[in-house]
């Protein structure tokens, strides 16, 4: 299948592009008031207008105060996954298979001190600590969704900045053409690297273009608070248009690089993962149907699936990214 670049072959936005103005301006002062204790009333009233208000901090780990993204496509209008739904039913593989492993045993994982070594064809590598990483940029609060390969999904409101925002700062070589991924591999805080499943440590790619794309996300949080160790503490990657293995966690390292990346999954199972992963519904895995998914937390007897979009919703934004590959080979 060829894709066409947005502008010339799509004129229909998808509905989370078209989110009123005062629905931002709003949820800015509700945010405000939220922060000055005043939060009853206002919610009520407000959760009639807009049902992402009914998401207060959870009050579980620190807050990590956001401002909510003006980005496009950064505020799924969906109701975002319950917090609890979000925080225990979890891919880290690092900590057992189970979706339930995570959350049962990630409490171990060690946050800080934590830095990430940014190295290859970069003009300022080193060692960054993340306390000076939580500085580069300010925090924005996006809501996007999340879709696994098994065929479930996520909404997740996070925190973070665009990491076209850290990789300004580093300053690519012109030569750079991907960037790798590293994740944290410690035998002593991670039971799940005891199983050869993945060769260790975690490593995910994008091509440089889609690592600059203002979507892809360096998260420190979610709900407004910073990132429980299950969902990839301290600092993960999310890349929405993608399914969930692209989106790395615990980031430890970030590699600029000539020749494309081969990932952990692409080198645990060549003809099940490519490395665009791009989420496509014309394309099934050979085990899964990418067609449609389960909506995590809408699981009664009556519950529909949903169709999968193309790129996860965010083609308005990504779809030239592709222009003219055939997605069917680059899966
Ligand atoms: N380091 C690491 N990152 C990872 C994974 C993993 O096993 N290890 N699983 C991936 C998969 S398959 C998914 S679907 C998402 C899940 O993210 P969540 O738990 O925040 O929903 O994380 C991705 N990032
Ligand atoms: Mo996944």
């Amino acid at each position: 299948m060829l894709i066409r670049s947005s502008d010339s072959g799509r004129i229909h936005p998808v509905p989370s592009e078209i989110t009123p103005r005062e629905v931002f301006t709003g949820r800015r002062d509700l945010l405000r008031q939220v922060a000055a204790g005043a939060a009853g009333l206002t919610l009520a009233s407000w959760a009639a207008r807009d049902a992402r208000a009914q998401m207060p901090r959870p009050g579980v780990l620190a807050a990590l105060p956001a401002t909510p993204s003006g980005l496009a496509g950064a505020q799924v209008i969906d109701k975002p996954t319950s917090y609890k739904d979000a925080t225990t039913y979890n891919n880290f593989y690092e900590f057992g298979t189970d979706k339930s492993d995570p959350a049962r045993l990630a409490h171990t994982l060690k946050t800080r001190p934590w830095s990430v070594e940014i190295d290859g064809l970069v003009k300022k590598p080193g060692r960054y600590g993340l306390e000076d990483l939580l500085k580069w940029s300010a925090m924005e609060e996006r809501i996007y969704r999340l879709r696994c390969v098994e065929g479930w999904s996520m909404v997740i409101p996070w925190v973070g900045y665009s990491l076209s925002e850290l990789i300004r700062r580093v300053e690519p070589q012109p030569s750079a053409r991907y960037v790798e991924f590293y994740t944290q591999a410690d035998r002593t805080t991670m039971p799940g690297l005891r199983s050869s499943i993945i060769d260790w440590p975690y490593v995910e790619g994008l091509r440089m273009d889609e690592a600059q794309h203002p979507l892809t996300l360096l998260a420190f949080g979610m709900y407004g608070e910073v990132l429980p160790n299950q969902n990839g503490a301290p600092l993960r990657l999310v890349v929405p248009w993608k399914y969930g293995f692209k989106s790395a966690k615990s980031l430890v390292r970030i590699r600029f690089v000539d020749k494309q990346p081969v990932s952990s999954w692409e080198k645990s199972a060549p003809q099940e993962y490519g490395f665009y992963s791009n989420v496509n519904p014309l394309v099934d895995h050979p085990r899964w149907s990418q067609a449609n998914e389960r909506r995590i937390g809408e699981d009664g007897l009556l519950a529909k699936r949903r169709k999968t979009l193309m790129f996860n919703g965010y083609e308005p934004q990504v779809g030239s990214l592709y222009a003219g590959m055939d997605l069917k080979k680059f899966f």
